[in-house]
């Protein structure tokens, strides 16, 4: 695609939306910075471009001038794409893309492409970590939070890029190719935006439509839906398994990852050796594994980072397994969305620590992201009432207001049931209770790791 003096709109003024615009102007485009928030502030969002912009923006209202005015549509994640501007383009033939697909028109070098309904962000890290130790320019981008179109200016031929890819993301990729493509798992999520299953899991196959046989993709082979998905595929498919040994993939047996291929069988890490545990865990790092595997990384290498790879502190961290009650740290999880990561991470009943200093935010779409998870939500701190308003507004039965910490915590261990994962994620910030959210995760830590284990 053409950019040079062609009338660009990027839709979205958050941080894809400025790298996008940034790439597009420094390659001669005409961009007009579009954002649905009439409220938003145009020194600040100009400010991020930098003295060198020289495109315009609109705030608020989609007007007939600029859907005149726009040759290209490049939109954020966060935009639906059946919003009516965004419908009336495409209606009028013009090239809708994302802010994904929009990097990889400039990339170089290799991409790795990692997606998945959980565990994406930890795969993305951890795969970051496993080329780094072999490769000298490494990205890591897209979804775990710093754009694709922010960095992609630096890649060359030598570069490996592994980005981590949304959903929302891959519903705008059109000639999108990564070398290595990975799909973790697929569960229900997101249904408000995607309305149905099958438009989501439509999405998440994205990933690997282009792909050829050139090409690899690394699937979970006990979600049957990705079995299936691999035997219709082009590309290379790489499975690993949790459950099962694999005549070809990856696979766990007795505490330890092997890697099968070719009538052979590699020896590549003891679970006990990683820092990141739980069987979902061991998941993500099989795949990270296969994507170091394809890329030529030498075991030894992928054996170091394994070991040297830390879980991010205080962010949907798994603690402990107590009395089959999993245990899971989102400290960092201070405010309501950053707490929906949170919550979204569990895979089934929750009981929810939440509550603290009074930001002024709203919480409804954190509530509306339980999905009926949440079987018990203990609020604590300044904003328990006004959550707990605001929950039983969405008829959210069994909320429980605490007058400590040490009291939800107790609730919690008394309360859960095997099975059950009881989240610290409180939507609020610390102060008032705790110095920082650092210490109010430490706290959260030291209780959860003594309790008795039966
Ligand atoms: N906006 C509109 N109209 C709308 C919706 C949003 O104009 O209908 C505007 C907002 O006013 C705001 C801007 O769009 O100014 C925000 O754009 P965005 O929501 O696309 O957010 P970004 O700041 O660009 O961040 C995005 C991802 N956000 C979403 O997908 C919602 C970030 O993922 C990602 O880290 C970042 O790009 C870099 O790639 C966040 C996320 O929540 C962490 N992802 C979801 C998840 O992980 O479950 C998918």
């Amino acid at each position: 695609m053409e950019f040079q003096g062609k009338k660009i709109t990027v839709a979205g003024a958050g941080i894809s939306g400025v790298a996008a615009a940034g790439l597009l102007a420094g390659a001669g485009a005409a961009v007009t910075l579009y954002d649905g928030n009439a409220a938003l502030s145009l020194q600040e969002v100009r400010a991020k471009l930098g003295a060198d912009f020289n495109g315009s923006f609109v705030f608020g209202e989609f007007t007939g001038e600029l859907l005149q005015n726009t040759e290209v549509l490049v939109i954020s994640p966060g935009i639906p794409t059946d919003l009516p501007f965004v419908t009336e383009l495409k209606r009028r033939g013009v090239p809708v893309i994302g802010e994904i697909e929009l990097a990889y028109l400039f990339a170089k070098g290799k991409l790795v492409a990692i997606t998945g309904t959980n565990g994406k962000t930890t795969t993305t890290a951890l795969t970051g970590a496993i080329m780094r130790t072999f490769y000298e320019n490494v990205l890591v981008v897209g979804n775990i939070g710093t754009p694709y179109t922010a960095l992609v200016h630096t890649t060359d031929d030598m570069t490996v890029t592994v980005a981590e890819i949304s959903s929302f993301q891959l519903e705008t990729v059109d000639s999108f190719r990564p070398d290595v493509a990975m799909i973790l798992n697929i569960t229900p999520d997101h249904l408000n935006r995607h309305h149905t299953m099958e438009n989501y899991i439509a999405a998440k196959e994205a990933i690997a439509a282009n792909q050829t046989e050139q090409d690899a993709c690394i699937l979970n082979y006990e979600d049957e839906r990705l079995r299936a998905f691999g035997a219709g595929l082009k590309s290379r498919v790489i499975y690993f398994s949790s459950a099962r040994v694999l005549t070809e993939g990856l696979f766990l047996k007795d505490g330890a990852i092997y890697y099968a291929h070719e009538g052979s069988k590699e020896y590549i890490a003891k679970t006990e050796e990683l820092n990141i545990i739980g069987r979902h865990n061991y998941e993500n790092a099989m795949a990270a594994i296969a994507a170091g595997l394809v890329l030529g990384v030498p075991v030894p290498l992928i054996q170091q980072a394994l070991c040297e790879f830390k879980a991010v502190e205080h962010r949907i961290e798994y603690v402990a397994t107590k009395r089959g009650v999993r245990y899971y740290n989102d400290s960092k999880g201070t405010n309501p969305d950053a707490a929906i990561q949170g919550i979204r991470a569990m895979a089934g009943n929750t009981l929810l620590i939440a509550g603290g200093y009074d930001k002024g935010s709203d919480y409804d779409e954190w509530i509306e992201a339980f999905d009926g998870k949440v079987g018990y939500l203990v609020l604590i701190g300044q904003t328990k009432e006004k959550i707990a308003e605001a929950a039983e507004k969405h008829g959210l039965k069994n909320v429980v207001l605490c007058d400590s910490f040490s009291e939800a915590m107790e609730f919690c261990t008394a309360h859960a049931k095997k099975g059950d994962a009881v989240l610290l994620s409180p939507a609020c910030a610390s102060w008032g209770m705790f110095q920082n959210y650092e210490e109010r995760g430490r706290i959260f830590k030291e209780y959860v790791n003594a309790l008795q284990e039966e």
